[in-house]
């Protein structure tokens, strides 16, 4: 996203949902467009049950958003469903002139959107190969004129000229070299990374999971002592961090890493594969969940069925309420014992209301987390002497290693 591209609009398809939901969906995606630096002027939503099948909108709805685009200059058309390479082809014809170098409307996708957000977030060496091996993956049948002329701008593709049928074969072969490319660094990455786990020798491993933005890397800060980069933005992290934490004479690997929206595009899935290891191989999970956020039921509902997805829905959770704080502002009289009957009607039956900025509830949080550790801990070593090792207090016991 360059400088320019600061403006957009949102769509969405209604038909099918409440519109409260829509607008929820919306709210989450103008924060997606935010945390990419694009400013959400004006949402357009399509009371259908399905999207047409050439340009997503219908022709009124079509016409009535060009419109608005075309008067006030705006940079972007985000939608908030996936386009099929036909949609988007046809929409790019709609929205922008004829002239190949005249690009002036980016048509994005939900998951593009995200996939533009990850590679930008994406530090290691790992996380930026699997971020580009998703993105070539998403963009191949999706190479049209604008994109091959956006790449070429970005210097992604490397080839020059101008974008006819011609160029957007030989830039579609340029990226089936590039997958294979990424896909064979990403191998040698992914063994690395396996050496690299066994060597870790048999500790008990924890990892912090969630929702983006409900205060995992803050958590991992305070519980490790680390200096992980916590925000207010969605996919702050992209990476995994690991931290050899020990508690009374019991070391465990607590892990923080990408945190889980609705609609994760399957490539990402797919090409995370590695990074979503730390997760599957965990010992035991701390499902952490932003309490105050109006829709957090939805949030854990999606990210139990994220674990299910990898793999990881067996795990022994903590299910961690955070925010209390800011819940607290929100809603004076609400009884939290009453929730936690909620959440175990659910399944969870490790439940806790935290505070990480305000800190409060945190050293209960730790000795939660250190009963369950050393629950583990005895099953690894069975010779390990119980007594005398009771939890004390955590932040005289703890000491850090990356
Ligand atoms: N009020 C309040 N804000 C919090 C609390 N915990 C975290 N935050 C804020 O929530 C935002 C997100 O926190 P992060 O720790 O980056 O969240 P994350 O889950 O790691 O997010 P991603 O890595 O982006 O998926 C930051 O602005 C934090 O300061 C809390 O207990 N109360
Ligand atoms: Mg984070």
């Amino acid at each position: 996203m360059t400088e320019k591209s600061r403006t957009a609009v949102l769509v969405a398809l209604g038909g099918s949902r409440n519109a409260d939901e829509t607008q929820e969906h919306l709210d989450e995606l103008a924060f997606l467009a935010e945390t990419a630096g694009i400013k959400t002027e004006k949402r357009f939503i399509q009371n259908l049950p399905h999207p047409d099948s050439r340009t997503f909108l219908g022709k009124g709805k079509l016409a009535e958003m060009k419109e608005y685009v075309i008067i006030k200059k705006i940079d972007n058309v985000i939608f908030d469903e996936d386009l099929s390479p036909s949609q988007l082809r046809n929409l790019e014809k709609e929205l922008n002139a004829k002239d190949a170098e005249d690009f002036k409307v980016r048509i994005y996708d939900r998951s593009l959107l995200i996939l533009d957000i990850f590679l930008w977030r994406a530090q290691t060496a790992q996380a930026r190969t699997q971020v580009e091996l998703a993105r070539n993956q998403y963009l191949l049948p999706r190479l049209t004129r604008m994109w091959t002329h956006l790449e070429r701008q970005r210097g992604g593709t490397g080839t020059r000229g101008g974008a006819g049928e011609k160029e957007i074969e030989t830039d579609r072969r340029i990226i089936r070299q590039q997958i294979a490319v990424l896909k064979e660094k990403l191998d040698k990455i992914e063994k690395q990374r396996i050496t690299q786990r066994k060597s870790r020798g048999n500790v008990v491993r924890v990892a912090l999971v969630g929702y983006t933005n409900v205060g995992k890397s803050t958590l991992m800060n305070l519980l490790s002592k680390s200096e992980v980069l916590a925000e207010n933005k969605l996919f702050a992290t992209v990476d995994s961090t690991v931290r050899k934490v020990t508690v009374g004479n019991i070391p465990f690997l607590l892990s923080d890493t990408v945190g889980f929206i609705r609609k994760l595009p399957h490539h990402l899935i797919e090409s995370f594969k590695s990074t979503l290891d730390e997760v599957r191989e965990a010992d035991i999970l701390l499902h952490v969940v932003d309490f105050a956020h109006p829709h957090h039921d939805n949030q854990i509902e999606v990210v139990t069925k994220t674990l299910h997805e990898i793999g990881a829905s067996h795990i022994p959770t903590i299910l961690v309420l955070n925010k209390i704080d800011l819940f607290r502002q929100q809603h004076a009289e609400v009884n939290l014992d009453d929730t936690k009957g909620y959440y175990r009607q659910q399944g969870f039956d490790k439940i806790i209301f935290v505070s990480a900025t305000a800190r409060e509830n945190i050293q209960e949080l730790r000795q939660l987390l250190f009963e369950e550790v050393r629950k583990k801990h005895i099953t690894i070593f069975p010779n390990y002497l119980d007594s005398g090792n009771a939890f004390t207090d955590w932040s005289e016991h703890t000491s850090v290693e990356s």
